[in-house]
């Protein structure tokens, strides 16, 4: 079944580090070889063995649309010709940024970038020239990205292999970055307390996707707003996984919680590298060259990405009900796998909002990295490579979200549910 992929990947090895870009695409997680993709359409994707899959990844997200989204393929075909890069202000770029600021809540200035990463990172060396202050609290098993000062008990990938503490980040960048478990208002404060005028920001996901989907409990993303409107603290909302698909105005929206600074990616580039941060001009202004914190980038504003993201948010704005879609979609699912998973009788959790769901095989609600870690993450490999037989492909890790599109069917969703229904008659 996957003889090409196989192939692609020992070669892949002689000259790509663990054969892979990104270490999340190597399996590690659930083992065996991962699949090696060669086109996509819609809901679905094609490897190299010509297998087709449903596609639960959906690129980490950008594809909210489906794959190859015909009005941002024929834009990108469209800008290219006009070259595809200037290194200069172009109008587009313009246009971008006010369709986001009119798309979302609190952000009166953004600047692009060219991944969430950079975008986080931007924003919390914001907040640090902004207030002054060095560290910052974010919270274990949220990842924003592969900065020095994230990779601190992070998410994603490094909880995925499990890393406690990456080699390279030093002492110093480490000892900035103070963490607590998601949903504990208790611990925020009694950091808070300890490290007093010290903290620059709080980041956080506001609804976590790389520990699985964890959702905030009532009041505890208000607790983190109050701390911060109290103690002076730039609250970071990072939603490069929820911006523009919880809602158009994103997470902020869909929770009602005003951040200070918020961050995207993913969707907003609809599959070519953008990212950006924005927020309140009080604090925007101090970025260069309007104030002293420098931030810069060769293919920030990029036309081809850009434009593929003006298309995408463009197309979002102006069809509001792709979110009730999404949302009946995903609940639909939802409802299917609570019966199977149920009629199995092994322990499960199913967590959703919006249109990020996860499934946990654990016998205790999860609500944190600690409660997902303690799962049968081993029960989960299994289920995963069971249903990547039957032409369901879910995320490699149990630290990871699920991504739905609108391009998916219902019976997209019915083949998925009975596809899970064999798989834990096999495994179980
Ligand atoms: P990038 O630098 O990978 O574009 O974005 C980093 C990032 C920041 N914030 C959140 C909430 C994110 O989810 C991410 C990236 N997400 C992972 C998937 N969980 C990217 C996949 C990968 O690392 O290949």
């Amino acid at each position: 079944m996957f003889e090409k992929s196989i192939n692609l990947f020992n070669r892949a090895q002689q000259s790509i580090p663990g054969g892979v870009n990104s270490p999340v695409r190597a399996f590690k997680s659930v083992g065996g070889t991962p699949v090696f993709m060669k086109s996509a359409k819609g809901a679905y994707m094609y490897d190299a063995d010509g297998n087709r899959f449903i596609d639960y990844i959906n690129s980490w997200g950008p594809m909210i649309l489906g794959h190859a989204y015909e009005p941002v393929v024929k834009a990108i075909q469209e800008t290219a010709q006009y070259s595809t890069s200037f290194g200069a202000p172009t109008e587009l770029e313009i246009e971008m940024a006010e369709l986001i600021i009119s798309m979302v809540p609190n952000v009166d200035l953004v600047r692009m970038v060219s991944s969430g990463t950079e975008a986080c990172m931007s924003a919390i060396r914001l907040a640090r020239g902004f207030t002054g202050h060095n560290k910052i609290i974010k919270f274990e098993g949220c990842y924003h990205g592969h900065a020095d000062s994230f990779l601190v008990k992070a998410g994603s990938g490094v909880a995925t292999f499990n890393i406690q503490t990456v080699p390279g980040v030093t002492a110093g960048v480490a000892n900035d970055t103070l963490t607590c478990a998601y949903n504990d208002l208790d611990a925020v404060k009694q950091l808070v307390a300890e490290h007093h005028g010290e903290i620059a920001a709080i980041i956080i996901e506001p609804v976590a996707g790389n520990m699985g989907c964890i959702i905030p409990q009532p009041g505890f993303l208000e607790g983190l707003r109050a701390i911060c409107d109290m103690q002076g603290i730039v609250f970071i909302m990072d939603e490069v996984m929820t911006g523009f698909r919880l809602a158009q105005g994103g997470a902020q929206e869909r929770l009602n919680i005003k951040a200070d600074l918020v961050t995207y990616g993913k969707v907003i580039g609809g599959g070519m590298p953008v990212g950006a941060f924005g927020g309140k001009k009080e604090i925007m202004q101090h970025i260069s060259p309007l104030g002293n914190v420098y931030q810069a980038g060769t293919l920030s504003g990029n036309p081809l990405a850009m434009i593929a993201g003006y298309v995408m948010l463009k197309t979002l704005k102006e069809n509001a009900a792709i979110y009730k879609q999404l949302d009946e979609m995903t609940s639909y699912l939802h409802k299917g796998l609570n019966e199977v998973l149920k009629a199995s009788g092994t322990p499960y959790v199913i967590n959703q909002l919006g249109s990020m769901i996860s499934v946990h095989f654990s016998d205790h609600p999860v609500i944190n990295f600690a409660t997902a870690a303690s799962a049968n993450n081993e029960l989960f490999k299994k289920y995963f490579h069971a249903m990547l037989k039957r032409g369901v492909y879910l995320p490699p890790s149990a630290f990871e979200t699920w991504f739905l599109c609108n391009a998916l069917t219902k019976e997209d969703i019915d083949v998925t549910i009975q596809a899970t229904k064999e798989s834990l008659q096999e495994i179980l």
